[in-house]
């Protein structure tokens, strides 16, 4: 395996004018391509990439030449002076690839997935970005198997001969071969058009299997509420005249945005009040409108280069964000991206793995497709736009879409565009695109002086050179927050003055507002509880509001983690939950996250030497105490919570009542009276958010009646309706389930007839959830959980290294634990790092884990 560098860039000698491509599909395992690729430019070797192909025939300008086979590749030392034609005929097999990239089979219809390097597992090409070309693409296949054949553009030729058909598409635009895309099978859909802001009118399908066509209407409805944000927000307007999307039930990732034709997995596609839960309808609107995105910011606009990978995630992530703040809840959906950031990502920054949102170097591209990419990139988009404001940031996103349309560019050029539509020097804030690590931000000095309240804040991480930070800032008293304002630290250190003269009022600085840089900010001293009530009591801003609780809840988890488990919860907490629970003037989403706990992974990057059983404990506890101390509210805002009658809305009303109600649950469930209380509620759900809260919290109680009952219930229904999401919750709510015997439990699901190791979902729904959300199983003492998942990288690997390489992860934090896990965990690593054939995906992650 070769590692790449981002210094070593260079450009190609030839590029490719055009690429005509004819797939004729004999069957499921076997597929023959036909390349005709017009070369022109340059001069010397041309040496291609290639993977896992048969080449039949070769021939340039329609001439036999020498070539030679390379373990990754072809290469012709002496081609003729350009432009010539390289004519390659390749067999491949797609029933038999079993990684998912490339041409592949899934429930007997054919896709594709070529981000970032599956391209090449197609035809012999250059297969990076920067090289950008006009398709032409020919599908023949079988007309009763494959009755729906769908390529990239419009299809300008079609026609039947004997049992067989065929399409011919264009795609006008160029593109680089990672966003080709082919569909044959028989695919049921559902349709409906688009008009543009110019007036065109544009076909929209959404195709997925017949029995699935029913769960199809509300990724239609994201995806004209996309078309439509994207023209009132950005002023882009869609350019071909047909979008397909595709939902196929095997797919390593979420979705792709292939040029007019994206292929989704249906877990962010498929979406019915019986099977998708609040969070699944968000998802979806998410994705839908994350892909839709692309069309500019990646397809119109692409990478150079994969380390530029944030160019185009990053800022997509930043606008499928912002677009679903406005189409939900702007604060709810802030909260919900900040914790990814604070548990994933910073758990991410604080492991080896660690990475700037720009890698330096990789061996698999797939292994960058991160939390730190794609989630840490897109707040550092959020940083230019707090920076330059909303009218300053759209300036900029003009510029760089009028500099840069077709062209395969770097995160420079954003940077350049950014900086040049508004005259402002963002030299610095490249810091952000090179430093791996999560920079802490201290607060060393506060306090009024001279009638001006003041602060001191120093930055650091790791020695690195200083950052552009952006940090809002307001003072808060009880009357509520004043004097809001930004300041830019861009020095190691910096006293700021608030803008407001201030008299004796008992101000507490509220900080990094809207989590306006994605950092660590930290006070010394401490806030006191007193500081920290007021900031949850009387500030405006949701963030502050939110993290201020959490603040004191981890707090207190951490005392006893270090302590007594089970010493009594001091009364602020228990007065700050129950202020909760009783303000109904808050909105219901905002109530049930600050009802929650920090998590497990936040928690632990607090912690040296992580004993996770104690930590487990300690939340466990906590959450006992509240729930026993608030009792009588808790009850109280669950029956103030219930649905007037059984009409399923979506809007963040209803779905934040939902919400609240299942919190509330979950906390009464651990009480006497608990179990009965989730069975009543599953038996009266009406929507899958309902029933699915109470069999995750049954799930975890082995000795309760109504856990096999409701567990059972929930499967044959699912079974009989055919819903492969709905059992894949089913397998995902037992991994998680924390009671003793959990390790033989999830062995045993593997056993389960449903369960099968091809279908990504279904595997990660038993083993990554286990491994990512049973903290307490997959660390258990005598290493038997890290066993477990080791044993499943290495057989996962085999099939699909993608799979795999993401599974091995979960090792990631392996030094941050008490002695006795961390050697087992470095033994596990080192296990599978000798296994034989082992992946160069998975022997990345295992190597870097281990440096
Ligand atoms: N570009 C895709 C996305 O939108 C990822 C790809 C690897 C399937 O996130």
């Amino acid at each position: 395996a070769v590692e790449k560098f981002r210094a070593d860039y260079k450009s190609l000698p030839y590029g490719v004018e055009s690429v005509n491509l004819n797939f004729d599909i004999k069957s499921e395992s076997s597929t023959y391509v036909t390349s005709k690729l017009r070369f022109v430019g340059g001069g010397g070797p041309l040496e291609l990439d290639g993977e896992d192909l048969k080449l039949v025939s070769l021939r340039v300008d329609g001439e036999p030449v020498e070539y030679e086979l390379t373990p990754d590749g072809l290469k012709i030392a002496t081609p003729p002076p350009a432009p010539f034609e390289l004519e390659t005929v390749v067999e491949i097999d797609p029933k038999a690839n079993t990684q998912l990239s490339g041409l592949y089979a899934s429930s007997g219809n054919l896709c594709t997935q070529c981000e970032a390097e599956g391209f090449r597992r197609i035809t012999y090409f250059y297969d990076r970005p920067d090289v950008m070309s006009k398709y032409t693409v020919r599908v023949e296949a079988d007309k009763d198997a494959y009755p729906v054949l769908l390529s990239n553009g419009n299809e300008v030729g079609k026609g039947v001969d004997g049992d067989r058909h065929w399409a011919t598409f264009e795609d006008p635009f160029n593109k680089p071969s990672y966003l080709f895309a082919l569909v044959a099978g028989d695919l049921g859909h559902i349709e409906d058009t688009f008009t543009t802001m110019s007036g065109r009118q544009v076909r929209l399908f959404v195709w997925s299997e017949h029995h699935n066509v029913g769960a199809l209407d509300w990724a239609m409805h994201s995806l004209k509420t996309s078309m439509k944000w994207d023209e009132d927000r950005y002023g882009r307007e869609y350019d071909l005249d047909v979008y397909h999307i595709v939902a196929v039930s095997d797919f390593n990732m979420g979705a792709m945005e292939n040029k007019g034709l994206n292929v989704f997995n249906t877990a962010c596609v498929l979406a019915k009040e019986t099977t998708a839960t609040d969070g699944d309808y968000e998802r979806v609107l998410g994705v839908v409108a994350h892909e839709y995105f692309h069309n500019w910011s990646g397809n119109r606009v692409t990478c150079r280069d994969w380390f530029q990978l944030t160019l185009k995630e990053g800022l997509t992530v930043f606008r499928d964000q912002h677009f679903s703040e406005e189409l939900t809840s702007p604060a709810a959906k802030r909260i919900e991206d900040i914790r990814i950031i604070r548990s994933s990502q910073f758990t991410q920054d604080a492991s080896p793995m660690s990475h700037p949102i720009r890698p330096e170097s990789y061996v698999a591209m797939d292994n960058f497709y991160t939390v730190t990419v794609y989630n840490k990139g897109a707040e550092v988009i959020r940083m230019y736009r707090t920076l330059l404001g909303e009218g300053g940031f759209r300036k900029g996103m003009d510029l760089y879409f009028e500099r840069h349309d077709g062209e395969a560019v770097t995160c420079d050029d954003f940077r350049a565009a950014m900086a040049d539509a508004n005259g402002k020097d963002l030299t610095q804030f490249e810091e952000w695109y090179k430093q791996a690590g999560t920079p802490t931000i201290k607060v060393t000095e506060r306090g009024v002086k001279d009638g001006a309240y003041r602060l001191t804040l120093t930055q650091s991480n790791g020695g690195k050179p200083p950052l552009h930070v952006p940090i809002k800032a307001a003072l808060v008293a009880p009357g509520g927050a004043v004097a809001e304002t930004l300041f830019e630290l861009t020095d190691e250190s910096k006293t700021f003055e608030f803008p407001m003269a201030v008299n004796g009022e008992p101000y507490v600085p509220s900080l990094l507002r809207g989590f306006s840089a994605p950092v660590k900010l930290s006070f010394e001293p401490p806030l006191s509880i007193a500081e920290l009530e007021s900031l949850a009591a009387y500030d405006d801003d949701a963030f502050v509001k939110w993290d201020s609780w959490q603040q004191l809840a981890a707090r207190v988890v951490l005392d006893k983690y270090h302590g007594a488990q089970d010493a009594p919860l001091p009364d602020y907490l228990v007065n700050a939950f129950k202020a909760t629970l009783t303000n109904g003037d808050e909105e219901s989403s905002l109530r049930a996250y600050s009802l929650d706990l920090p998590d497990y992974s936040t928690l632990a990057l607090e912690l040296e030497d992580l004993d996770p059983t104690k930590l487990c404990d300690a939340l466990k506890a906590t959450r006992l105490g509240l729930a026993t101390a608030a009792r009588a509210e808790l009850e109280a805002c669950y029956a103030a919570m219930a649905p007037a009658d059984d009409t399923f809305s979506l809007d963040a009303a209803a779905v934040g009542r939902r919400r609240l109600r299942n919190t509330c649950l979950a906390y009464l469930s651990k009480l006497d009276g608990g179990d009965a209380l989730c069975g009543a509620h599953f038996d009266a759900a009406t929507c899958m958010s309902d029933s699915i809260a109470p069999v995750a919290q049954l799930a975890s109680k082995p000795d309760s009646n109504d856990r096999a009952r409701c567990l059972e219930a929930f499967y044959d229904k699912a079974k009989k309706n055919q819903e492969d999401l709905v059992i894949n919750k089913w397998f995902a709510i037992q991994a998680m389930a924390d009671c003793d015997g959990a390790i033989d439990n999830v062995s045993k699901l593997l056993e389960h007839p449903d369960f099968t190791d091809t279908n990504p979902n279904r595997f990660r729904a038993v083993v990554n959830t286990f491994a990512l959300g049973n903290p307490r199983h997959f660390h258990s003492g005598d290493g038997k959980g890290y066993d477990f998942i080791a044993d499943q990288i290495c057989s996962i690997d085999k099939k699909n290294p993608q799979v795999a390489a993401r599974l091995s992860n979960a090792f990631g934090s392996w030094r941050r634990y008490e002695p006795s896990r961390r050697d087992l965990m470095r033994q596990a690593l080192e296990r599978i790092k000798v296994t034989a054939g082992l992946s160069k995906d998975t022997l990345e992650i295992v190597s870097r884990s281990l440096v």
